[in-house]
């Protein structure tokens, strides 16, 4: 029997594949949420044709948010967004300057009328999350999937031993 793949959602966009690992991390967070994503190394300098094909046909092929990773010069989200009206999340990746802090930057400098979403430097989980809350306005199973990953995340710090005297205390 063929296998089922499922229509990706969220498509992820990174400058390079050294931004993999930190990439990864909103892959696998959509993973666990149960949001087909795809992920793509494009370079908006290097492959600057290449990168506008695949913003053009996105929509098409059913992507609904894009997540843009991108380090130092990190123009890949600003210029995604630049090509679309779907919403953007940008992802600075830590570089050796300042721990990211010019992917930060450069990111999140954009000007009025073209909206970039950013996270933290390496903030790959919570723009993960911020895709899956923004799928789940219009998606009622994936926003009860958010609730339960919100009340885990609450429950194992309330069952941390370092907070075991706190039990049952206001
Ligand atoms: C950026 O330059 C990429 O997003 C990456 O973070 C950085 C370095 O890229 P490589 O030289 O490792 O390909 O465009």
């Amino acid at each position: 029997m063929a296998e089922q793949v499922m229509q990706a959602r969220v498509g992820i966009v990174c400058g390079s594949r050294s931004d993999f690992p930190v990439m990864e991390k909103a892959v696998e967070m959509l993973g666990k949420l149960g949001v087909p994503c795809e992920l793509h190394a494009i370079s908006a300098h290097r492959a600057p044709d290449l990168l506008f094909r695949f913003v053009a046909g996105a929509g098409e092929r059913g992507i609904q948010v894009f997540i843009a990773g991108a380090g130092g010069a990190a123009h890949l989200p600003g210029v995604i967004a630049a090509k679309t009206i779907l919403p953007v999340i940008g992802v600075p990746i830590p570089t050796q300057i300042g721990g990211g802090l010019d992917s930060l930057l450069s990111i999140v400098q954009m000007p009025k009328g073209i909206p970039v979403a950013t996270v933290a430097v390496g903030g790959a989980e919570n723009a993960a999350l911020l895709a899956a809350e923004i799928l789940a306005l219009a998606d009622p199973a994936l926003r009860a999937r958010l609730v339960e990953f919100r009340e885990a995340q609450t429950r194992s710090i309330e069952d941390d031993e370092s907070n075991a005297g706190l039990r049952g205390t206001r």
